[in-house]
């Protein structure tokens, strides 16, 4: 039974490290403090059973606590409130740790016939002027395996005992005893009307076959019955475990944060294409792609070009190289200059954001789909610069074809030639002024002097090839720039994945951990198991 508890304690222990910051702060320290208590209850031993006695003053849990332990242990009377501080009566043998941890000072140990192991107290009253009183009572009643409430035929509708512990404890009826004492004041319809009346506003606070005992601690009527209850209890052993259990399912049951119903929903393609989008769109993708383009252009024209205008080309920089960034990638890639996203990129993001979160978490119950959201927005504000800083590493793949080297060949051939020709035609001039001309002869191809054939034609092929260089090249730059985005959008949906994706998809297993942890904490598994 106690092996059953320690895995009901695992699981809430577990669903207290899962509801932490997810869940009411207060609900997850009170199962904390429930993880706590237990573990040290049960490092103490459960054959013993601790009974507290409890109830508004003047009721008689004093008279009844030494009418049980057959001795005038306590003083009663008519003082109010009368007692102070928690006494014990002790049967048998109960571990000396127990009594420390349940920190009472005064102990009596009874050697008369009893329940071994049972460790009966008499508390102060709860409803004291002394604020002292109560916090004792609340201490011990948090300790206590079974909690005996003594009330009298006037206090029992008392709101405060109802209100502040009867329906928070809504849960605990088990490990309970209600006992309407100084039954001797009433005659018998009296107490009949009585009990009824207590039976029902227990009912009201929750606390269903919770029946009532009438006894006078006076009189004697009634007590043995109670003292074979509590001897009872005393001897299954397994106060202790019960009212752990109670406390392990009211912790857990303050835990359960929408586990009843709704389903999660899932995240699809649309809403991952539309996030990275967003994000390539925020982190400057298509200024990138652009860049690709524009300087495969360039550089392909300074090297296929006419080399007679290349020099033009020269004269604006870079366009990769003006964003800072590498041809190749790399992980020392220095921070790309690029732009920041505009109010209307961060606002796309944002808008992807939720509906990605949105759709991931379906119809949960809250607070789940804030949970979601807050988990899947977390990098808003920075998941576009730092997509943009890491731009550098991937992989742009500028590297130069090779038919740009043959056509660089081939250009400076042809310059060549067109330079023979000038040099030729300049000659020509020279000898011309020098009245040399008709020594040399000119060779001629079709009636066309063979220099002006050199340079001109030269010139021609040398721009031809440089055109039809520049259309080849301009197909390569957008074949370039596709790839370029590819790899880019790759990047990012890696990023949206690891920053989105996975927080969202997280949220929404932590509340399936969760809900698993608190059904096996409130032994719901167990139950359904049973059942089936
Ligand atoms: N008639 C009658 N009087 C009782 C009974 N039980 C206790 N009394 C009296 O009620 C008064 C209060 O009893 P206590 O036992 O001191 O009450 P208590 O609940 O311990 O009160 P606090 O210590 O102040 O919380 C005493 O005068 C008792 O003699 C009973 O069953 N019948
Ligand atoms: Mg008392």
């Amino acid at each position: 039974m106690s092996g059953d508890l320690d895995r009901r304690l695992a699981a809430l222990g577990e669903g207290v490290a899962l509801a932490r910051g997810r869940v009411d702060d207060a609900a997850v320290a009170r199962a904390e403090a429930v993880v706590g208590r237990a573990g040290r209850r049960l490092g103490l031993g459960v054959e013993a059973t601790v009974v507290a006695l409890a109830g508004p003053t003047g009721a008689g849990k004093s008279s009844l606590f030494n009418a049980l332990a057959g001795a005038d242990l306590v003083e009663t009377g008519r003082r109010r409130p009368m007692t102070s501080s928690s006494t014990a009566a002790v049967w048998g043998e109960p571990p000396d740790a127990l009594l420390d941890w349940l920190d009472v000072a005064r102990r009596h140990r009874l050697d008369g016939a009893g329940p071994d192991g049972l460790v009966l107290l008499d508390l102060p009253d709860f409803d004291s002027v002394e604020s002292a009183h109560r916090e004792e009572v609340e201490r011990v009643i948090e300790l206590a395996d079974l909690l005996v409430w003594v009330v009298d035929p006037q206090k029992y509708a008392d709101a405060a005992w109802h209100e502040r512990y009867l329906r928070p404890m809504a849960g605990h009826a088990g490990v309970m005893e209600v006992v309407l004492n100084q039954a001797d004041l009433l005659d018998d319809a009296g107490v009949a009307a009585c009990r009824a009346d207590l039976e029902r506003l227990l009912r009201a606070d929750g606390l269903r076959d919770l029946p009532v005992r009438a006894v006078s601690a006076r009189t004697g009527a009634g007590l043995a019955e109670l003292e074979r209850a509590i001897a009872a209890r005393a001897a299954g052993r397994a106060a202790a475990v019960e009212r752990l259990g109670a406390d392990v399912r009211a912790a857990a049951a303050g835990l359960d944060a929408g586990c009843g119903d709704g389903r999660a929903g899932r995240i699809g393609r649309a809403e991952r294409e539309r996030l990275v989008g967003a994000l390539a769109e925020a982190a400057g993708v298509p200024a990138v792609v652009a860049a690709v383009g524009r300087a495969h252009r360039r550089r392909g024209a300074l090297r296929t070009g006419w080399p007679a205008a290349r020099w033009v080309r020269r004269l604006r920089p870079d366009p990769l190289h003006r964003l800072r960034l590498p041809d190749r990638g790399g992980e020392e890639a220095a921070r790309p200059s690029l732009p920041g996203p505009t109010a209307v990129q961060r606002a796309g993001v944002a808008t992807a954001m939720r509906g990605l979160a949105a759709s991931a978490a379906g119809d949960l119950p809250d607070p789940w789909p804030r949970l979601v959201r807050e988990a899947a927005t977390r990098h808003e504000e920075r998941a576009p610069a730092a997509l943009a800083e890491t731009m550098g590493e991937v992989d742009l793949r500028m590297t130069a074809p090779l038919w740009w080297r043959a056509v660089d060949a081939l250009q400076l051939v042809l310059a060549g030639v067109m330079l023979v020709g000038i040099l030729w035609l300049l000659g020509l001039v020279a000898l011309g002024w020098l009245r040399l001309d008709d020594v040399v002869p000119t060779p001629e191809v079709d009636g066309i002097a063979v220099p002006t054939l050199l340079a001109v034609g030269g010139a021609l092929a040398g721009l031809l090839v440089a055109m039809l260089a520049a259309a080849v090249t301009r197909l390569g730059a957008r074949r370039r720039a596709r790839r370029a985005d590819r790899a880019l959008r790759e990047r990012v949906g890696a990023v949206a994945e690891e920053l989105v994706v996975d927080p969202a998809q997280a949220e929404v297993a932590a509340r399936e951990q969760l809900c698993a942890a608190l059904a096996t904490a409130r032994a719901e598994g167990r139950r359904a198991r049973r059942g089936r």
